[in-house]
């Protein structure tokens, strides 16, 4: 969304948009960089060292494809999750237990866009359980286990392009939900080779229902729904009246696939989808569906065995709404929405178009009487479309420019972020009117409420994530970091308290108090249920066996030393695998494991635990091995040493650790 907004102005005055009036607008773009910060903030944000911060807040890493964690108010980065990319600091996507992680149809893919964390649900409100997080490049869906902060598990999504509307949670996550961004031809190798300019006839979109199952973390696509062809943007499930609901911002309705940014800004109104997840189970369970093909893969970590297990699926179960007529219906939305978001209580649905001047309220109750009523106003490709009067709640008149994602205090308050006049507006759900608005140093795209999206949020902070920093932070050449901004919103007014950086792109993100976390908290594997094909439970159980060219090593390490640590036999066109076993047993004790000239990364194995480093030498002579991680005082001295001998050697095959006499 980093984008030079005067082009767009532009591109849209020619194309005959309404852009002009926004940019001319004038009021509520922050005149001045220096905000009015009161001078005892900082106590506010002051979390003293020693001292645990209140909450967890999760935040997506956009293009760097990980998920950040940070302490709130402290704004301090706690870990940087690896999820789709690898991580040259854990070893994620070099080991061989990790690698099949980020295996997909299209090989093995390093790398992703992630833009939503969403954190499990029990009865509507975050458990502490699980956060998900979408892929949008290579659709994906991961799930980060919240007792290790670890990527748990992670499916790929079929018959879709652009996960964007994507992974939001039903009350109790027995789903979670993908949609389409780009919309795309399906089906057999033929039907996939078609002109793009018959998208009309031959382009489709898909929501996905995923289920995990509540035990393991293992995902799986429950079914399928096909729909018109569009842009799914984002979704929320509804909760309280509207449990068993979904409802989808979709643009793009003119169905165009060229110079979007005009030709899709041409309707006053797109829509939101509302759609009836319950009954879709219900059919889906009744045989009304039909397979087709969808060929994905669904990587899960294996706790025991340390090791990513893979399965591959050719089929998805497929509902089609066209015979399932009450599925889904559209509703009018000005004008291209983004953010659709659900209020705590479940009867109000929120679209945010980034292009219109006003912010809709629809309201459930009024939905589901038009919908008894057929009180429709046509159809869509086959869709039935409700009249907007009749579904609306009201409109929020003149919440600002750009109006982008909306969430929620539980005190009957919606916060709703303005991409272009950069700023946050607090307006009133029942009246409608807008309360307070505080400017956001630059260009806010989501913004977060801990809990902001459940049915209980803990209203007291609201979180901006910036697009654009410019003259807030030190400059670091021509990219400036990316950011997020804390306002304390108990009392009637936002309050600006702290600025901090954000790692990639920060987009989604969500907060829990760590209270709900810590208990699942997992200080270390237990050596004895390791099941890990090469584990080594003891030094004793080290060792070293050929198989034709691959050299497998049973390796541990335990302060300070490698075992074993001399090994000799490994000749040119050997693959040596490196078992290495942690045999601490004991809180923050990783041991690093790196050797000269490989290709990859290190490991970092943690207590309890095995992983496995593979390593081709190509050169013959003698190779340092050391433990990457300072581990003790004699952390120096954990090392150890490879012989690589010509192709065709007759050195046998030793892995030892010799005793040695000082002087000898
Ligand atoms: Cu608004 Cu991908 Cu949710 Cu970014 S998206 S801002
Ligand atoms: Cu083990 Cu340093």
């Amino acid at each position: 969304m980093k984008r030079p907004l005067l082009s767009t102005a532009a591109l849209l005055i020619a194309g005959g948009g309404a852009f002009l009036a926004f940019n001319s607008m004038q009021g509520c773009r922050p005149a001045t960089t220096v905000a009015a910060v009161q001078g005892d903030v900082a106590s506010k944000v002051y979390v003293k060292p020693g001292a645990y911060d209140e909450f967890y807040n999760f935040v997506s890493g956009g293009f760097s494809g990980q998920l950040a964690v940070y302490g709130i108010p402290s704004g301090r980065l706690l870990r940087v999750i690896p999820v789709f990319s690898e991580d040259p600091q854990s070893g994620y996507g070099y080991s061989e237990e990790t690698k099949p992680m980020l295996t997909t149809t299209h090989g093995y893919i390093p790398w992703d866009d992630s833009h939503h964390p969403e954190l499990s649900q029990t009865d509507g409100v975050p458990d502490g359980k699980w956060c998900f997080i979408n892929g949008n490049n290579t659709p994906r869906i991961a799930l980060i286990d919240l007792g290790t902060f670890r990527t748990k598990s992670m499916i790929e999504i079929p018959n879709c392009a652009g996960n964007h509307s994507s992974p939001f949670t039903t009350g109790n996550s027995e789903y979670v939900i993908s949609g389409t961004r780009f919309s795309i031809p399906m089906g057999t190798e033929e039907e996939r080779d078609v002109p793009i300019d018959s998208y009309r006839e031959n382009f489709k979109g898909t929501v996905s229902f995923i289920k995990p199952e509540a035990e393991t973390g293992k995902m799986s696509i429950a079914f399928q729904i096909i729909t018109p062809g569009m842009n799914f943007d984002l979704s929320h499930a509804g909760k309280g009246p509207s449990e068993g609901w979904f409802f989808f911002s979709c643009y793009n309705s003119e169905q165009a696939y060229s110079l979007l940014e005009v030709n899709a800004s041409q309707n006053d109104k797109d829509y939101v989808m509302a759609l009836n997840w319950k009954k879709a189970e219900e059919y889906a369970q009744a045989g009304k569906g039909k397979m087709v093909p969808g060929k994905h893969v669904t990587n899960w970590w294996n706790d025991e065995t340390h090791t990513t297990e893979s399965k591959i699926v050719d089929q998805v179960l497929q509902l089609d709404p066209r015979e399932l007529t009450d599925l889904i219906y559209f509703m009018p939305c000005p004008k291209s929405p983004h953010g659709c978001d659900v209020d705590p209580s479940g009867e109000f649905i929120v679209g945010s178009g980034k292009l219109a001047a006003l912010i809709p309220v629809f309201s459930f109750a009024k939905i589901q009487e038009a919908i008894a009523k057929n009180d429709v106003e046509g159809d869509f490709q086959g869709i039935p479309v409700l009249k907007y009067a009749s579904v609306l709640h009201g409109e929020v008149k003149r919440p600002g420019l750009g109006p982008l994602h909306t969430e929620f205090d539980g005190k009957g308050n919606a916060y709703t972020s303005m991409f272009v006049s950069s700023e946050i507006v607090k307006w009133d759900l029942k009246t409608l009117e807008v309360l307070d608005r505080v400017p956001t140093y630059y260009s806010i795209g989501h913004l977060s409420i801990p809990g902001g999206d459940s049915k209980k949020p803990w209203g007291k902070y609201v979180i901006a994530y910036n697009k654009i920093t410019k003259d807030r932070f030190l400059p670091t050449g021509p990219e400036l970091t990316q950011s997020a901004q804390l306002y304390n919103i108990e009392g009637d007014k936002m309050e600006l308290l702290l600025d901090f950086p954000t790692i990639g792109e920060p987009h989604y993100a969500q907060s829990i108090p760590a209270d709900l976390v810590r208990p699942r908290e997992v200080k270390f594997f237990d050596i004895n249920e390791n099941q890990h094909e090469f584990v080594a439970k003891g030094e004793k159980e080290t060792k070293i066996e050929r198989r034709g060219n691959e050299v497998h090593v049973w390796m541990t390490t335990i302060r300070s030393h490698i075992t074993p640590d001399n090994i000799e036999g490994i000749k040119m066109g050997d693959e040596v695998f490196f078992h290495v076993t942690n045999l601490e047993q004991d809180w923050d004790v990783p041991h690093g494991f790196a050797i000269k000239g490989a290709r990859t990364a290190e490991l970092l194995i943690m207590p309890g635990e095995t992983q496995t480093l593979k390593w081709v030498p190509n050169h013959v002579g003698i190779v340092p091995f050391y433990c990457t991680d300072f581990c003790s005082a004699l952390h120096q001295e954990m090392q150890g040493y490879v012989r690589v001998s010509p192709a065709g050697s007759k050195v046998p095959l030793t892995a030892v650790t010799r005793s040695f006499e000082p002087g000898s």
